[in-house]
């Protein structure tokens, strides 16, 4: 794929982005031959010309790490990509739907390490023992595609579907919860629209870290200190609507929540 492809690519997403536009995955007719690797190679750019713009990367995220996402999607790998500035929402604020597509919330589990972590043979141990804090979260996905229908080539060059993250503010010590065992409802004004537990993140979120860890190592890239990591959607993603107030409660993990304005 050359330099030219890439760019062209890029600015169709990005512009979608900006536009806050519908478009096609680039596998329907742009370029059906896209592999991973150069979904990565878009994704690369993208985050380029993000950064160029001024944007500042807050942390990286994992998608598509549990089977009730692998299954909503239709994709069947564990991919990632990054959080940026414009994108993290207060604990407790507002969102205007109007400043997105058609997005959809999550609920994720966070952490924060407090020394780098680089693969090749992260495991999840490695992971828990660089752990500073894991913190409750809920990420806004809002894929530039229409219907979210993309295959997984697709979703890396758009970043992952990556629109909003909201961190909660209550951190614990690893070492004081069992993170497979810990539960989350996600509801929508009171009513339940989705839960499940830790464990779906394959098998246990800090194997997300580690899988993450080792992707990276491929590209000579590191997960890096201080950063906030999200390890991807325990449950299934659910459309948000304006008036919508958005909760997400753990177990021992405390809660975190926003609300839905036109
Ligand atoms: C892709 C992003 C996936 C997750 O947590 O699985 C993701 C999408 O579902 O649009 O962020
Ligand atoms: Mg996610």
């Amino acid at each position: 794929m050359d330099k030219d492809l890439i760019r062209e690519l890029t600015t169709y997403v990005h512009n979608a982005e900006k536009e806050k536009r519908e478009i096609t995955k680039i596998t329907a007719e742009l370029y059906p031959e896209l592999t991973i690797e150069e979904g990565y190679l878009v994704q690369e750019e993208l985050i380029r010309e993000k950064l160029k713009e001024g944007h500042k990367i807050i942390g990286p995220k994992m998608g598509i790490t549990s089977e009730a996402k692998m299954k909503q999607m239709n994709v069947d790998n564990p991919i990632y990509g990054y959080v940026f500035d414009y994108m993290v929402v207060e604990e407790g604020d507002s969102i205007s739907i109007a400043d997105y597509i058609h997005p959809k919330v999550e609920p994720e589990i966070g952490f924060i390490l407090d020394r780098d972590l680089e693969g090749p043979g992260i495991t999840p141990l490695d992971v828990l023992r660089a752990t500073e804090y894991v913190f409750p979260s809920i990420e806004i996905i809002d894929s530039r595609y229409e219907n979210f229908n993309f295959t997984l080539p697709d979703v890396v060059a758009d970043n992952t579907s990556a629109a909003g993250a909201v961190f909660g503010t209550y951190l614990r010590r690893p070492e004081e919860l069992e993170l497979d065992v810990v539960g989350v409802t996600l509801s929508i004004n009171g009513e339940i629209k989705s839960l499940g537990a830790g464990a779906a993140v394959l098998g246990n979120p800090a194997n997300s870290v580690a899988r993450l860890a080792n992707m990276l190592a491929e590209k000579g890239e590191k997960v890096k200190a201080g950063q906030p990591i999200l390890t991807g959607g325990i449950t299934a993603a659910v459309r948000l609507s304006p008036g919508d107030f958005v909760q997400a409660k753990y177990g021992g993990l405390g809660d975190v929540s926003f609300f839905v304005k036109e």
